[in-house]
């Protein structure tokens, strides 16, 4: 593959192959990206909502016909499922997942450990809590989520972003966490070793986002990434795969292929399997026109989804929503336009048509050599 780099603010399109024009403003059908992403043996997904599904007819027609695989994009998070201790209300991921098994698709559970979207009354107890209290109020999130849902959710994020090398340790985990300073960090131990016991069947992630772009940032965090990996391996964590959130933002920071491609066979020789499971571009920064912004948006995603599928290890890619109509982007502080208009982050366009990113996504699955899958989670036990 013949990689380049790609400067923020600055995407030297002329020297890009020309993104192919296959994409359909009238709706017309072509296969689906799920369709595409199979036949490299790979998943194709996206997070979704309840209400969408609801109330949305064109939205849920559009993830029906692209997606095998879904994730809730807030429902399984403990601040929504148990508002109070031990009340669990898991209504809204119910019907994520209830729509998963009548499409067939593979289903995701998205987070069972979280320093943010947590329950107000979590902190509290935890702080009143001795040592043993304290395993056990995390723990006790593991066992009300993951048998729910055995046999229907194949894979887990057990632990979310537990990286924050800009607040100060050495070793760069998130100090600013309610679980670190309840546990250290043998809080990502307990929680996996738990969650392997409760669903023996489930894949196990660990996720976390910024280690895609070529900056001193993301440097930092890939580092980090790569050190906690290698002390969790040394401690016999089951760790099965790492989820490279992907949330991009090519008008802020630049890209290297190269740099990006290591990472992940860094990760892949230590027996991880991989998946991008929160992508995105923000396109706030980028060129007025959205035509062009579009086209550029399309072109680093392009690149950077090469450089993911050229690693068998990776398994799915999933986008952080599916239409622009709805994007956690467009309300974001730091990625929302100021005059209001909708971020372009995503593969369809607010009105349900097909752009360039989901072009560029297909053509990404189309040249990808074929994944190896792990048949079965990998215990680092065995
Ligand atoms: O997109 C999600 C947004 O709707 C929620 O309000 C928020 C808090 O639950 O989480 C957002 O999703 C985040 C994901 O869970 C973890 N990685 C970053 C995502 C975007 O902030």
């Amino acid at each position: 593959m013949r990689r380049r780099e790609f400067l923020a603010g600055a995407l030297a399109l002329s020297g890009c192959a020309p993104m192919p024009q296959s994409y359909a403003r009238d709706g017309a059908p072509t296969e689906s990206l799920a369709t595409r992403a199979r036949r490299s043996g790979r998943w194709f997904g996206a997070a979704i909502k309840s209400r969408q599904l609801r109330e949305d007819p064109d939205f849920t027609a559009a993830v029906a016909r692209e997606c095998d695989i879904v994730v809730e994009e807030y429902e399984l998070k403990r601040g929504t499922t148990e508002p109070k201790r031990d009340r669990f209300d898991f209504s809204g991921a119910d019907q994520i997942i209830d729509f998963a098994q009548e499409h067939r698709m593979r289903a995701r559970g998205h987070a069972l450990v979280w320093y943010a979207a947590n329950p107000d009354w979590l902190e509290p107890a935890l702080q009143a809590a001795d040592h043993a209290g304290r395993e056990k109020l995390m723990l006790s999130y593991i066992d009300a989520a993951m048998p729910r849902y055995a046999g229907k959710i194949a894979e887990w994020d057990v632990v979310n972003e537990p990286l924050e090398p800009n607040e100060g340790r050495a070793d760069g985990m998130r100090q600013d966490s309610m679980w670190m300073r309840a546990l250290g960090e043998e809080y990502i131990d307990l929680a996996f070793h738990h969650a392997r016991e409760t669903d023996p069947n489930a894949m196990l992630f660990l996720t976390d986002y910024g280690v895609e772009h070529d900056s001193p940032r993301c440097e930092r965090r890939r580092t980090a990434m790569l050190k906690l990996v290698d002390r969790l391996m040394a401690r016999k964590v089951p760790v099965d795969a790492i989820g490279i959130q992907g949330h991009l933002k090519p008008f802020r920071e630049g890209f290297n292929q190269d740099i990006f491609a290591r990472f992940l066979k860094d990760l892949s020789d230590r027996g991880l399997s991989l998946s991008i499971t929160e992508f995105d571009v923000a396109d706030r920064g980028g060129p007025p026109n959205p035509d062009k912004r579009d086209r550029e948006v399309a072109s680093i995603g392009k690149a950077f989804l090469d450089v993911a599928f050229d690693n068998p290890a990776t398994q799915a890619l999933l986008c952080w929503g599916l239409s622009d109509r709805y994007s956690w982007l467009s309300n974001f502080p730091d990625y929302k336009w100021p005059d209001g208009q909708l971020s372009r982050g995503l593969p369809l366009d607010d009105k349900m048509r097909r752009k360039p990113l989901w072009d560029a996504i297909g053509a990404a699955f189309d040249a990808a050599p074929a994944a190896r899958r792990q048949a079965s989670p990998r215990s680092h036990n065995a």
